[in-house]
Formats: C-alpha cells, sequence, structure tokens
C-alpha cells in the first residue's frame, strides 16, 4: 500500500487553495447536510458531494451536488471517489442504536461491512477520513461518569460494538499506513430540521416537537436517564474544526466531544420556562431504556479541548431557546 500523503509532518490546516474535495456518505441522515451547507461555505458549493441512497428533497439538490452512493457497492463508490478528484470522505452511513437492536444482520452489514469499504478506499486513495463514533461505544463495564477517551469498552449493542470496530480499525491503519484517520464521539445531537432515525437519544429532539404541538410528551426513558447531548451546529463545527486541526496536534485519532448532560426531567423544566403547561408522562420501553442505562452520563473531553481548541457554544439553556425559537419558526 501507498503511504498516505497526510502522513506527512503538515503543521497547516487545508485550506481552500488545497482543492478540498468532500464525498458525505449518508447525507441524508441527520447530519449530512447541515455538515455540507457549513463546508460549502468554506470550501465551495461543488466541492461537497451530498450522497445517500435516497432521492433527496429538492432544496438539497438546488444546494448542491447529490449523488447517488451505496456503501455497500465498493466500485461504485471508488469510481465516485476518482472522478470526482475526493480529498475528504465524511462517513455518515450507519444505523443508529435502536434500530439496529431489532435489525443486527443489516446493522452488521451497513456498519461493519461499509465502514470496511470506506476504510480501503482512502488508505487506497489518501482520503483524509473522518468516521463519527459515539457514546455508545461505551458499555455497563465503562468508566461512566465522566467517561475517559480511554478506558473498557465493551458495548452491547450492535451499534456499539461496530463504533468500537471503526474506532480501532481507522487507528490500526493509521498506525500501520498512515491513513489519516479522525473520529469524534459524538453525545446525542439534537437538531430541529433534521429528524434523528431510530437512535436511543431521540426523544430529545421530540420533546421539542410535542411541545409545540400537543403539549404533551410520552417519554420513552425514565426521568432520571442522564445522557451527553449537543447542539447540531456545536457538532457541525466540532467536525469541520477536527478536520481542519493539523496532524501535529493530534496526541489521539478517536476524540470525546462534549456539550452538556441532561435527563428528560431536567430538559422538560427548562422547556417549561417557555412553555408552562408541557406535560411529560413516562413509559420506559426495556430496549431504549437498557441501551441508556449502559452508556455514559458524561464524557470529559479534556483532551478535544486540549489538542486542537474544542469549545461548545450552546449549554442547556441556549439550546432549549434556539429549538423552540426555530422550531416555531418553520411552522409559521
Ligand atoms: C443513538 O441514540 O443511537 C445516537 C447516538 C448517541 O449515537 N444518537
Amino acid at each position: 500500500r501507498e503511504m498516505s500523503r497526510w502522513n506527512s509532518q503538515d503543521t497547516s490546516p487545508p485550506s481552500p487553495q488545497e482543492n478540498v474535495r468532500v464525498l458525505i456518505t449518508g447525507g441524508l441522515g441527520q447530519l449530512g447536510v447541515g455538515l455540507a451547507q457549513m463546508l460549502r461555505k468554506q470550501y465551495g458549493r461543488d466541492n461537497v458531494i451530498l450522497s445517500d441512497i435516497k432521492k433527496p428533497p429538492p432544496h438539497v439538490y438546488a444546494n448542491g451536488p447529490f449523488v447517488y452512493a451505496d456503501v455497500l457497492d465498493y466500485k461504485h463508490l471508488r469510481e465516485l471517489i476518482v472522478n470526482n478528484r475526493v480529498t475528504w470522505l465524511v462517513h455518515y452511513s450507519a444505523l443508529l442504536s435502536a434500530v439496529g437492536e431489532a435489525n443486527v444482520a443489516l446493522a452488521r452489514k451497513i456498519n461493519i461491512t461499509g465502514l470496511h469499504n470506506v476504510l480501503d478506499l482512502a488508505l487506497e486513495n489518501c482520503l483524509r477520513l473522518f468516521v463519527p463514533s459515539t457514546i455508545g461505544a461505551f458499555g455497563p463495564s465503562s468508566p461512566r461518569d465522566p467517561a475517559p477517551d480511554l478506558c473498557v469498552q465493551r458495548p452491547r449493542t450492535i451499534y456499539g460494538v461496530s463504533k468500537v470496530h471503526g474506532e480501532l480499525m481507522g487507528e490500526y491503519l493509521h498506525h500501520k499506513y498512515g491513513l489519516d484517520f479522525r473520529c469524534l464521539r459524538y453525545p446525542g445531537v439534537i437538531s430541529s430540521n433534521t429528524p434523528p432515525g431510530g437512535g436511543t437519544t431521540d426523544y430529545a429532539v421530540q420533546i421539542f416537537h410535542d411541545a409545540l404541538s400537543t403539549g404533551h410528551h410520552e417519554c420513552y426513558l425514565r426521568p432520571d436517564t442522564r445522557l451527553p447531548m449537543m447542539h447540531i451546529s456545536d457538532c457541525h463545527r466540532a467536525t469541520v474544526e477536527f478536520m481542519q486541526a493539523p496532524e501535529c496536534q493530534l496526541s489521539l485519532r478517536t476524540y470525546n466531544i462534549a456539550a452538556m448532560s441532561f435527563t428528560p426531567e431536567e430538559v422538560a423544566q427548562e422547556i417549561r420556562k417557555h412553555l408552562p403547561h408541557l406535560k411529560v408522562t413516562y413509559n420506559p420501553d426495556t430496549v431504549r431504556q437498557t441501551i441508556a442505562d449502559s452508556w455514559p452520563v458524561r464524557f470529559d473531553d479534556t483532551n478535544a479541548r486540549r489538542d486542537w481548541g474544542w469549545a461548545p457554544a450552546f449549554g442547556l439553556e441556549e439550546l432549549v431557546s434556539d429549538m423552540l425559537r426555530s422550531i416555531r419558526d418553520k411552522r409559521t
């Protein structure tokens, strides 16, 4: 294998002049469209290509290039990378925690076989590769409050197992062949435009929509279930800043990033400051409650803050005001 050109001791972040060309897989999930928007502002509209296996809504076509790409189709993915002179790959295709438990075989295929394709192609084509990991990469035997970057990781979901596998494979290929692998462990991500799909933290998005529509949210987790969470704009900014960080600043290849941690009852209380009549009832479902109980309640992100300057902008108060305002704006 050829050594990655990113293995050289470059010290400056890639600039638009270096011709960054990004391909985002799984681009129609919760995170792809917003990340593409942020990257397009910096690198140009046509240098960021969204891809997925679904047909996008018209506004996605209108805002920049979109192509069909199935991460299980190695040859087609290779063609896309070569023909489009791709230099960065952001790999967002994955089945999340709850939906993964409902379809383990499919989750294994997408999250593990799909990842292997992407890793091979990144190595072959000297790409800078970003793969998200998650709070779900930890399990009941991990330290939970806080969970550090390096500790025991024995998750009990196929999603978590596939993410630990991704972290280890990427780091292995980095050390052995110089692959420029970069991985952030995301908390639950809260967004107003794009719904999450099939995760354990999804209630923390739905509660805002319910608060503004019916005024009643039925929560599938217990009121005291504390989990790390983050506003989507912090998540996008962390991803872009991390991708731009000079290699010499990275003492790790997989970092925790944190912003806040809250329970369903705490977020409901904060929403009630704006909508006093919000009613929340609790009907914990065994699968998602068991998953949540095995995840960290807080993330230690000291290394990300020290190495590449990570700092979140949104706490719980700012998150709640922003979510209510932007959902309201869309409804009017
Ligand atoms: C999920 O709940 O599965 C995801 C995650 C925390 O990775 N949102």
